[in-house]
């Protein structure tokens, strides 16, 4: 259901848009807080819309949405939102939670690259479950490109480290290195992670690389807290929003670019190896409504 379903009959009533009421601004921010903003979102953007409105912008509804619309997307526009892949090797490292879609979105942007004429390697990180390798070279196979992993239980760092020495040799535009899904508040997982990004500074100085957090659109509020320990402890270069072909409108995003700075770089759209988007903050907006 959308942040706005159920201010319909607030937008349909006959408003005066020079004071919209009380009872309509604090509608508003209670639906954005329940649609995952985050308090401090809510509140900047029912001001600011107050003030357009004092100021007397407004005589549709339509302005009202278009002007909540921009006030929304402004707050997603941090950093840069495309993906730095200048360097040869350019390095990608994907983590997050269990089941969130790493394995598939390194698939599916393998298969992006790939179509853009890059060479591509994966790097399976994951050696926790046999089966993980195995997805991740059926995601090879489809989307055509390489891929080194080892035994299972393998040491992922020992694994990196052959992906890196490979990548280098044979002259790859761009790696993508799938972990395994661990809980945030795990911390002997979560210093793995510090470990990986310590052997790509070091086996690739040089190297543009990119810390992708990818975050299920399902996820509430633990997002947000998901997003402050890997920011902590991998650091975050960008955020991957799985999962929106369903229901949920990931709202959390907002909360977490505006609180960490972390640009949405892909969203997820489906299973297939073509539903994966740049991320379009005006977009994503427009369909929270
Ligand atoms: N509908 C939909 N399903 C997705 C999307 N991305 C991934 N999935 C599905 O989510 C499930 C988990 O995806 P994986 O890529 O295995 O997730 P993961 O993060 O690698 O999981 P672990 O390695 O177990 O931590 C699979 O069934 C995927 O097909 C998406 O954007 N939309
Ligand atoms: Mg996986």
């Amino acid at each position: 259901m959308g942040i706005f379903s159920k201010l319909k009959a607030a937008w349909l009533a006959p408003m005066s848009f020079e004071s919209l009421g009380e009872e309509f601004y604090d509608q508003l921010e209670e639906n954005l807080i329940l649609g995952d903003v985050g308090t401090t979102v809510a509140a900047g953007a029912v001001e600011e819309l107050r003030r357009r409105a004092y100021e007397g912008r407004f005589t549709t509804a339509d302005q009202v949405k278009d002007a909540l619309r921009e006030i929304l997307a402004k707050y997603l526009t941090v950093g840069d939102a495309s993906l730095n892949v200048s360097t040869t090797p350019s390095i990608l490292l994907f983590i997050g939670v269990n089941g969130v879609g790493k394995t598939t979105s390194i698939g599916k942007l393998a298969a992006r690259f790939k179509a853009e004429g890059k060479k591509v390697l994966l790097c399976a990180g994951d050696t926790f479950r046999a089966a993980a390798a195995d997805q991740l070279e059926i995601w090879a196979n489809r989307a055509g490109v390489d891929i080194i992993r080892q035994h299972e239980g393998a040491d992922p760092g020992a694994v990196l480290f052959d992906a890196l020495q490979a990548a280098k040799a044979r002259h790859v535009d761009v790696v993508l290195c799938d972990t395994a899904g661990r809980l945030h508040n795990k911390q002997n997982l979560m210093n793995e992670l510090a470990k990986l990004r310590k052997i790509i500074s070091r086996e690739c100085p040089d190297s543009a690389c990119e810390t992708l957090l990818v975050l299920d659109a399902t996820t509430g509020q633990n997002g947000l807290i998901q997003a402050r320990q890997f920011k902590e402890t991998a650091g975050l270069t960008g955020i991957i929003l799985t999962k929106l072909d369903g229901t949920a409108k990931g709202g959390i995003v907002i909360a977490i670019a505006q609180e960490l700075q972390v640009p949405v770089k892909f969203v997820g759209l489906g299973e297939g190896i073509d539903d994966l988007k740049p991320f379009d903050a005006k977009e994503f907006v427009g369909d929270l409504f």
